[in-house]
């Protein structure tokens, strides 16, 4: 197990110097963030990102995301010149040593929470997703922003992103996620990186549109589409795990033993009962998932992919991108890796 930890880039209020003081860190996971979605990646800008992380003492392995253009999941035919663009990537990232990337395929919105600073009964604040305050959200309206949506799109453009998945349903997101790793599965393969898709968060649809990577039968599904360890997952726990539906210990399991995990998104979640949901401190006790049993799942199996600790709550009075703080996340690192060590002490090295 490699522990990781995303940095967004030299704007992040979390420096390098920091992340590298949390000890056991590994590598960092990180992006080119001023090139637009579907916009090719120069050389010399993953080369400049790969120095500043290793001038810090941490590798440059992972990437999280390349983000997929919103005309590959609708299946334009503008596709052909992104699809184009994100082969190029690939290639250009296994150059600078890249590993892994990590992508998503939700239409429109990533991950959405509807509050971002909930204060919990300790005083800490975390990103939350209450059914009821989601019904009554209306992203056509414009008036939200939220971290994990692209805020490039005006009010029209939006509608027409809208109107044009008005023919794409789970069916045809499955043909374009298919015809879409079908294109670039053999280039990761050439350059040997490993390409991990991450959850739907939350993993139902919402605002009326599709979301496919949700469950065990559609990661199967998934899986089979190209049947090739270059096409894995980022196995996000608090994505999947806002699902009571999903049985995380069993699919991390099921996956790892498989060799199809090659990211782990380590995070807890607290599920209220009407689906909605809080994110909680990474310790068990704190959430609904079993972190240890997660790890032990890992362990069991020998993973030696990447993991980082995933959304972190707000803690002794820090501010900055939400989810994304150093203290609860290094908090996080420290939970996870004192775990391993454990593991590995009482029941012999992993691989
Ligand atoms: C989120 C996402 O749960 C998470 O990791 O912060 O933004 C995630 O990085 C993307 O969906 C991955 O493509
Ligand atoms: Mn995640």
């Amino acid at each position: 197990m490699k522990i990781s930890f995303r940095w967004y880039g030299k704007d992040d209020p979390v420096k390098l110097e920091y992340i590298r003081q949390i000890p056991s860190m590994y590598s960092i996971v990180t992006a080119v963030y001023d090139v637009p979605v579907g916009e090719k990646w120069s050389m010399e800008s993953i080369l400049k990102l790969k120095e500043q992380v290793e001038n810090a003492g941490i590798k440059f392995d992972v990437i999280e995301s390349v983000p997929v253009h919103e005309d590959i999941k609708l299946g334009l035919p503008t596709r052909a010149l992104y699809i184009e663009n994100y082969k190029e990537n690939i290639r250009h990232l296994s150059k600078a040593g890249v590993k892994v990337i990590c992508y998503n395929f939700m239409p429109v919105f990533d991950w959405t929470r509807t509050q971002l600073d909930k204060a919990l009964p300790d005083g800490s604040t975390a990103l939350v997703y209450y059914k009821e305050q989601l019904e009554k959200m209306d992203p056509l309206k414009g008036e939200l922003s939220l971290p994990g949506w692209d805020a490039s799109y005006t009010k029209d453009q939006l509608a027409d992103i809208f109107e044009k998945y008005s023919r794409v349903d789970e069916e045809t997101l499955w043909g374009n996620l298919e015809y879409f790793l079908k294109e670039i599965i053999p280039v990761a393969e050439q350059c040997d990186v490993k390409m991990a898709i991450h959850p739907d968060d939350p993993p139902w649809p919402i605002f009326g549109l599709p979301r496919i990577i949700t469950n065990e039968k559609n990661l199967d599904r998934f899986l089979k589409l190209v049947d090739n360890k270059y096409n894995g997952l980022t196995f996000c726990t608090g994505s999947l795990g806002s699902g009571s539906f999903n049985d995380i210990v069993k699919m991390v399991d099921k996956y790892s033993a498989q060799g199809r995990i090659h990211f782990m998104h380590v995070r807890n979640v607290k599920l209220l009962e009407d689906g909605s949901f809080e994110e909680s401190a990474h310790y068990s006790p704190c959430g609904s998932l079993d972190i240890v049993a997660i790890m032990e799942a890992l362990h069991k199996n020998k993973y030696d992919g990447y993991l980082r600790p995933d959304h972190g709550r707000m803690i002794w009075g820090e501010t900055g991108r939400p989810g994304y703080g150093l203290y609860d996340r290094a908090l996080g690192a420290m939970y996870i890796t004192g775990i391993w060590e454990a593991l590995e002490k009482t029941k012999g090295k992993e691989g």
